[in-house]
């Protein structure tokens, strides 16, 4: 599967039309397969998925594979990564209906266990500079600071993210928590 221009592998420095404060970062996280896809290629058919809700190209981090982190015993590794988009509506709720619609369509089935292994998970890491406390959106992602599988993809995009309304850069924070379970690079096989 070869990235299509709407998809981009750079960091945001490099694109200088774009700004940090009008991106939203998700994060998205896969440890479940379909019936046709595993989840390295449902992350990258979540790429697609996501560049259809920005008005510029979205930028991409690698995929890394990762621990499961407060999961039930036994739940498989995740495929994690990150994406920031420009969305093409300024209204955060709308854009985490955009996302659930998405899981919907990639199989996710929300049951009682929680953090049970998903198809796919797109969570709202920050939207632009917003904060919100809503119970059904919170912003930025409460517990994005305290895991590595989202700062260190993120970090491959904007190295100098600031998590909204904390003091401390992304790479401090993560810095705090190196040796969190196990986070790999994946080397997609040339045929993806
Ligand atoms: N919600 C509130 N704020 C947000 C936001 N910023 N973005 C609400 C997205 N959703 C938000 O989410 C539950 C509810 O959170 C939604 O109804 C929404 O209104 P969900 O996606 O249905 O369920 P979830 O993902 O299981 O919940 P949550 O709270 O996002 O889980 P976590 O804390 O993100 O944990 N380990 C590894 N290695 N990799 C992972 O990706 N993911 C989790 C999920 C745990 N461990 C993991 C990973
Ligand atoms: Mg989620």
């Amino acid at each position: 599967m070869s990235s299509p221009s709407n998809i981009i592998r750079a960091k945001l420095d490099d694109v200088p039309i774009l700004a940090s404060a009008e991106l939203a970062f998700v994060g998205i996280g896969s440890n479940l397969a379909t019936d046709q896809d595993e989840p390295i290629v449902l992350l990258q058919r979540a790429f697609a998925a996501l560049a259809l809700l920005s008005d510029y190209p979205i930028l991409v981090s690698s995929l890394w594979e990762s621990m499961p982190l407060d999961c039930p015993a036994g739940s498989p590794r995740f495929v994690n990564a990150v994406a920031a988009l420009r969305p093409r509506h300024n209204d955060p709720r709308q854009l985490l209906s955009s996302l659930q619609k998405i899981e919907d369509d990639f199989g996710r089935r929300r049951g009682a266990v929680r953090n049970a292994p998903r198809t796919l998970d797109l969570d709202i890491l920050s939207f632009g500079a917003a904060l919100m406390h809503e119970a059904a959106l919170t912003l930025p992602h409460p517990r994005m600071h305290e895991r590595a599988f989202v700062l260190k993809p993120l970090l491959e995009i904007a190295p100098n993210y600031r998590v909204p309304g904390m003091k401390r850069p992304a790479s401090a924070l993560l810095r705090e928590i190196v040796g969190q379970g196990t986070l790999t690079p994946i080397n997609l096989p040339k045929s993806l």
